[in-house]
């Protein structure tokens, strides 16, 4: 099964329970949609795990990006000097920042900004629309659209493509009219009501609010089950 989750915000203690409660093996695939560091307290810790999680897929998120683009200014300021570069970016992360490594940041830098198979794209923010309502490649998209986006989390953004987007990057709680943290499925006009296909869906927020409310949900690609843990 492929598990689709965003926003950890450094809940490594939230994720690890995540990953019993779907009772994840190894023929299992995790793909985390950004935002695994910042706001709580185990960033590197988190990254680490999912570094080394060989059925782990990652795309970065804008805290990501953030740390990278701290990162490059750093390098333009003192390219010839590592160490000193090394320690800056452990202080970035006031807690377990000391566990940070060349081979961690390396792996950041290279993370992609989306993961799109047949049936669905993952993204962190958004995907610009076109005038059809229709996502534009993600190709065509620049990095800040990808992890900033501020428009299609809106319940107003319908997608018009054969494919379901997966995106964070807002806490759920923030659009739902009772302020609940829990995954939003969006559902196509044409699609049964009683059936649950990833292409049932034009796109899924997954952002439930690890950092705000405790709560970190995933969904799961092949019949739209969603889980959650809260701590
Ligand atoms: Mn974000």
């Amino acid at each position: 099964m492929i598990y689709v989750v965003s926003d950890i915000h450094a809940r490594y203690d939230l994720f690890r329970r995540l990953l019993d409660a779907i009772k994840f093996s190894d023929g299992d695939t995790l793909i985390s949609c950004g935002d695994i560091v910042d706001k709580g307290n185990d960033s590197i810790r988190l990254l680490k795990f999912i570094k080394n999680m060989p059925n782990a897929r990652c795309i970065n998120g804008n805290h990501e990006y953030a740390f990278l683009k701290y990162y490059w200014g750093l390098m333009r300021e003192s390219p010839d000097n590592f160490d000193c570069v090394l320690k800056k970016l452990q202080e970035y992360f006031p807690d377990d920042g000391k566990l940070l490594d060349w081979d961690t940041v390396d792996w950041v830098e290279n993370l992609p900004y989306y993961i799109e198979e047949k049936d669905f794209l993952c993204v962190h923010a958004g995907i610009p629309l076109d005038e059809n309502k229709r996502t534009i490649p993600p190709e065509k998209a620049t990095r800040e659209q990808l992890v900033y986006d501020r428009n299609f989390k809106s319940p107003k953004v319908e997608v018009l493509n054969s494919k379901c987007v997966l995106f964070g990057h807002t806490p759920t709680s923030y659009i739902l009219p009772d302020g609940s943290s829990k995954i939003i499925a969006y559902r196509r006009r044409e699609a049964p009501r009683d059936s649950y296909k990833i292409t049932d869906f034009y796109k899924i927020h997954l952002d439930t609010g690890t950092w705000l409310d405790g709560v970190l949900g995933c969904i799961c690609i092949e019949n739209c089950n969603t889980y959650y843990v809260k701590g």
